[in-house]
């Protein structure tokens, strides 16, 4: 009876696997590699990105940088961590390989010669008489304690740089909003006038043009200013997406209705690159990341190309060690302003 119970729910299975299968088939098509607007939402932002590229690509403000090849980027080949640029990715670098890669190697190394001296020593030919020996207090209190001292040893760094990458931003940090969108992120600086840069993948003719690796270039890059905390606002606008950039040691996840927030700091000028990292729809695999880390100066020229305001310089100039910096910018502006008359 059972027999024919599941003969008939085999076969119910089998009869309704073409239906599931051209149930899959029905959902958006295959991604193209054009990044072209491919749903009604990322048309409707479409102006906007072409805004965004005529205004960015004014070059006497502002050219994207060039990457350094196997610098902010994942290298053929490559086993390690890519190399790190943040304060919080050198001391995690640190951990992993002063720390958890020797204790990984030292352990099994340790449990690889027990095991061989307990095979050739207590082997039959060797010992014909097993002993009845079922309890040694010293050898038991051995194995507790050494293991705790491992997990001691391990939990101190980590926990304390697992705290350190949530501490919050600092009261001056420049204030970054990323939105991730299916399937392109949108970068929105309130501190500067509150304009947003659309970033929508590069299609691999025109990373090639551009000296950039195909899958992680973008068209309009996200700009900070170089070795400053920034403070990350991080959302969405319809699925969970993942904000990441590996060599720098930052992921945090893009979620619609709630805002997540953490500081970035990039300690030295350049292209870094990451990528969605929450499965997010069709086109998951083709909204990259890039950051392009400049001097304050050169950040607050590619604040003005686009469109943007830069923070004090309408007001008077703070009288800090940045002040020189202050009125080249405020140069900058005037020229910007002449230039836009
Ligand atoms: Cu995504």
């Amino acid at each position: 009876m059972t027999h024919f119970v599941k003969a008939w729910i085999l076969a119910i299975g089998l009869i309704l696997t073409p239906a599931a299968l051209s149930a899959q088939e029905a959902l958006p098509a295959a991604p193209s590699v054009e990044p072209a607007a491919t749903s009604e939402l990322e048309a409707a932002e479409a102006p906007a990105a072409a805004e965004a590229t005529a205004s960015a690509s004014d070059p006497a403000l502002y050219t994207p940088m060039k990457p350094t090849p196997g610098v902010g980027m994942p290298v053929n080949g490559g086993i390690d961590f890519q190399e790190q640029f943040s304060e919080t990715g050198q001391t995690a670098h640190w951990i992993n390989s002063a720390i958890l890669v020797p204790m990984m190697v030292g352990v099994s190394l340790v449990v690889l010669g027990l095991l061989f001296w307990v095979v050739v020593r207590f082997r039959r030919g060797a010992n014909p008489e097993p002993s009845k020996t079922t309890h040694n207090t010293f050898i038991e209190i051995i194995w507790t304690v050494i293991p705790v001292l491992i997990l001691v040893v391990i939990a101190v760094p980590s926990i304390s740089l697992l705290a350190r990458q949530f501490e919050p931003a600092p009261e001056e940090a420049l204030t970054v909003k990323v939105t991730g969108y299916q399937w392109y992120w949108g970068y929105s600086y309130p501190d500067n006038g509150d304009f947003e840069v659309i970033s929508n993948m590069l299609s691999a003719e025109d990373a090639e043009a551009r000296g950039e690796p195909y899958q992680l270039a973008a068209d309009n890059r996200m700009v900070i200013p170089v070795g400053k905390p920034v403070k990350l606002l991080i959302t969405a606008a319809d699925v969970i997406h993942s904000f990441a950039i590996p060599s720098a040691w930052f992921k945090l996840d893009a979620v619609p209705g709630r805002i997540n927030e953490k500081v970035l700091q990039i300690d030295r000028e350049g292209v870094y690159y990451g990528q969605c990292s929450e499965l997010c729809g069709a086109r998951h695999g083709f909204m990259p990341i890039t950051v392009e880390v400049l001097s304050e100066e050169k950040f607050n020229n590619w604040v003005l190309a686009n469109g943007g305001t830069v923070k004090g310089a309408a007001a008077e100039p703070a009288a800090t060690d940045t002040a020189p910096e202050d009125a080249t910018t405020e140069i900058a502006a005037a020229d910007a302003a002449a230039a836009t008359n």
